[in-house]
């Protein structure tokens, strides 16, 4: 494309590449001459498109039709207890569209009728409650934007590097803007006894997914979702009703919410014993590791994103988030780790959210070894593997937050790769 490139030292300018780049002519006017796209007049441009009435409900350009949630199939004996991956190499910003929200069922998406739905709270309440849709909506709404990352995202990845795209090594995370009342809010209104300290939402799925909660986090920032991005649940995300549990693990985030439970104690359900514990070196298993541990990934280049423009501006993106608040800085390496500069954070920066990465540089051609490093606002510092696993072992498969290599060669394509 443009011409050939000049070495601009972007990687040393730190801060100022971002100045620089904004002036680098990259217009090539000499392609204006006799390319058809711009000779030629197009059907687009001469005849009239569908009217208003032909997209009810719009959806994207036929060309991005290769944007879509994608699964493994060898990874699940059956797609109804699953997941699929978030396109994330193809994403931009921090909102994830419904659409591209990854899903991740135990018996399939259950199709709830709202009208017979009911949200039952019983157990160690003064007054045990059944609310119907309706009656939510008198309750006092609240907006989040909230990350939900199931904490097997990157388990794969536990032992070495494996899957070719970070659709498939990071792709089991969404973020998007939930309406929802707090939970809080109606625990007030059944009025948890005394000896209540742990709540159980459970699920109107097939698997009746069931976790337990302590009651701390219940009374803190947990929703009960019914709106996403504006419009009604999607029905892979929990329609009409899920539980939403700001910065822990995407299992605790009950779909289909059809009663929460107050007990003493917690309940040991499967998906909190046999499930969602993670099996440390000396065969012991850690439980309740709720907390979403601070991570990064870039996200282009990627395996699915290699550099196709050859030498020169190149846009390094990535998003980073923590269960424990809002991302602090994100540090990008070129060369696996040796050096590090630090990215530019752009757009919205909550809590318990996705946030935006960008570095901008000058390539030169030669082979690369991209990583990204985030820090949160409480100081946790995303760990390399090797320090992750001599604190965990390798038999884990969840809460693998390391940080992820990409190897860029000289002709752009990019693989997943881990350095030892
Ligand atoms: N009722 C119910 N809730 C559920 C599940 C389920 O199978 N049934 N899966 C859980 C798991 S393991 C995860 S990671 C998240 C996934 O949410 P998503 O499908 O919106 O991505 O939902 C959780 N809530
Ligand atoms: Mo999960």
């Amino acid at each position: 494309m443009t011409k050939t490139s000049t070495r601009r030292g972007f990687m040393k300018g730190g801060l100022t590449a971002g100045a620089a780049l904004a002036t680098a002519g990259l217009t090539a006017p000499a392609r204006a001459e006799g390319d058809p796209a711009i000779t030629e007049i197009q059907d687009w441009n001469r005849y009239s498109g569908p009217g208003v009435d032909a997209s009810p409900y719009g959806k994207p350009s036929d060309f991005e039709a290769h944007v879509v949630r994608r699964n493994v199939a060898w990874l699940t004996a059956d797609p109804v207890s699953s997941v699929n991956f978030t396109p994330l190499h193809e994403l931009d910003g921090i909102i994830t569209p419904n659409g591209l929200c990854f899903e991740r069922h135990h018996a399939g998406v259950a199709e709830v009728d709202p009208q017979k739905h009911r949200l039952m709270i019983n157990g160690l309440v003064d007054t045990p409650l059944v609310f119907t849709m309706a009656d939510l909506m008198r309750f006092p709404r609240e907006n989040h934007v909230y990350f939900l990352e199931c904490a097997a995202n990157s388990g794969m990845e536990w032992r070495g590097a494996q899957l070719n795209g970070c659709q498939y090594t990071h792709g089991m995370v969404h973020c998007v803007m939930y309406t929802g009342v707090k939970l809080k809010h109606l625990l007030e209104e059944a009025g948890v006894k005394t000896a209540g300290k742990w709540v159980m939402p459970e699920g109107a799925d097939a698997s009746a997914m069931t976790r337990s909660i302590p009651l701390e986090k219940a009374l803190d920032d947990c929703l009960v979702a019914f709106k996403m991005n504006g419009e009604a649940l999607r029905p892979e995300q929990g329609y009409p009703l899920r539980l939403v549990v700001p910065g822990w693990e995407g299992n605790m985030w009950v779909k289909w919410l059809r009663r929460l439970e107050v007990g003493d104690e917690p309940w040991h359900a499967r998906e909190e014993t046999s499930k969602y514990t993670d099996l440390l070196a000396d065969g012991k298993a850690r439980r309740f590791t709720w907390v979403m541990d601070v991570k990064s990934v870039i996200t282009s280049p990627s395996p699915q994103m290699p550099i196709t423009h050859g030498k020169g501006r190149t846009v390094l993106t990535g998003l980073a988030w923590s269960g424990t608040g809002r991302i602090a800085r994100v540090d990008v390496s070129l060369d696996g780790g040796r050096n590090w500069v630090t990215a530019r954070l752009d757009g919205p920066s909550l809590p318990k959210a996705l946030h935006r990465f960008y570095h901008e540089f000058d390539w030169d051609g030669s082979e690369l070894f991209l990583q990204s490093r985030a820090i949160d606002e409480a100081g946790f510092v995303q760990p390399t593997k090797p320090e992750l696993r001599a604190v965990r072992g390798a038999n884990s498969i969840y809460h693998n937050n390391g940080i992820q290599t990409w190897h860029v060669a000289t002709d752009g394509v990019v693989e997943n790769v881990e350095i030892s």
